[in-house]
């Protein structure tokens, strides 16, 4: 059994052996390699094409290394995986979610502090739109800055340099990376909804690969795939994807899923924000059922019961539509168009930049 990692993003490497930690502590029988390739996500992190492109330059050559069966499994962050991947490939499992919350890590001088507490002016490093537009109308006076690079990289540039008085980052990596102690404060969704899926590990393997797929289902976790399931069957019937600031919240009780999701403004001055709540099927059947082909938003649903994933996944499907027919379709084309526009400006920039660097 092989699975592949990013060499240069610690994070995947860390959030890789806990999946096969448990793996093995569950399949104690079962061997493991794993294998790390640098992708070209990666290797170009500082480009503004790690946010429009991101999801598919962090994937696709690990992708390829599945379907050329050089590997059996791939671990991902939930949220960096399209709505839609290859037909071939499917998403096995999704493991139980960590915090889905955003946390923001201060720069030292700012010890003890909360967003609250910062002077006017302050600069909040961040690369996600969602973060900043959501941020930005709940403190106009703040000045949203991007920050680039791995969450190392980050880091460094937070401490070292005066530019950034804090940075906004998802709590679970955080934790994962073991900065627990530099978690200043958790945001509330009241404060910054999520991203789509954040917080939760997914792995990707080979459509129909059964060896794989009943191992992997041994740590597919219920809730969280139905959660996941919702809110990927929202930013899918969006036609979100990474490269605006779509956001949600969703909740599951023994009988009922809500989810809240909301689209904003790149600037965060308009926003559309719906929820809608359900009742869930009663009393899942356990028998598992055949897999036949069947996934959402191309999660499996292994043993989880089929009505369960087909609730969750019309539940984000009728959110999107309602969003979709309010003033939140204009904002989300014109924040597509806004953000599409700022990479090509970026590219230009960059191509000038190389030509008079060769002069
Ligand atoms: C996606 C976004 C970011 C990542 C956009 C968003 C953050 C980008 C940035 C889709 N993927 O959240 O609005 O700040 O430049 C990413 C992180 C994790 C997975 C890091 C983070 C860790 C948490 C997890 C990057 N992908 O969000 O701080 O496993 O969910």
């Amino acid at each position: 059994m092989f699975i592949v990692q990013f060499v240069y993003f610690q994070l995947a490497l860390i959030q890789t052996n806990t999946i096969i930690d448990k793996l093995k502590e569950l399949k104690p029988d079962h061997d493991f390699e794993i294998i790390t390739m640098a992708t070209t996500g990666d290797k170009i992190l500082d480009s503004a094409l790690s946010k429009i492109g991101a999801k598919d330059l962090f994937t696709r050559e690990l992708e390829l290394a599945l379907e050329k069966g050089e590997v059996d499994f791939v671990v991902h962050s939930l949220k960096d995986l399209p709505t839609r991947i290859a037909e071939n490939l499917v998403i096995g499992c999704v493991y139980k979610r960590d915090s889905e919350f955003d946390a923001v890590v201060m720069h030292p001088k700012h010890k003890g502090k909360k967003l609250a507490d910062l002077p006017d002016s302050s600069v909040i490093g961040t690369s996600s739109l969602r973060r900043a537009a959501q941020l930005q109308r709940k403190f106009p006076t703040f000045k949203f800055e991007s920050i680039r690079g791995n969450l190392n990289t980050r880091f460094k540039k937070l401490d070292d340099d005066t530019k950034y008085d804090a940075i906004v980052l998802a709590e679970a990596g955080l934790r994962r990376m073991g900065w627990d102690d530099r978690v200043a404060q958790v945001l509330d969704p009241s404060e910054c909804m999520y991203a789509v899926s954040q917080g939760a590990m997914a792995v990707e393997c080979r459509t129909g690969d059964e060896k794989t797929l009943s191992l992997l289902s041994a740590i597919h976790d219920q809730d969280t795939a139905v959660s996941c399931i919702a809110e990927r069957a929202f930013l899918k019937q969006l036609e979100g994807g990474c490269s605006v600031p779509v956001c949600v919240h969703s909740t599951l009780t023994d009988s009922q899923i809500t989810l809240k999701g909301g689209v904003f403004s790149i600037d965060g001055t308009k926003c559309v924000i719906d929820s809608i709540t359900r009742d869930l099927p009663g009393e899942p059947a356990k028998k598992k059922q055949a897999t036949n082909g069947i996934t959402f938003s191309s999660i499996v649903h292994g043993d989880i019961d089929l009505s369960l994933c087909e609730t969750a996944e019309v539940v984000g499907i009728d959110l999107a539509n309602r969003l979709l027919a309010t003033e939140a379709a204009t904002i989300l084309k014109e924040a597509k168009e806004q953000t599409a526009k700022a990479v090509i400006e970026e590219q230009a920039r960059k191509e000038r930049e190389a030509a008079q660097k060769q002069k």
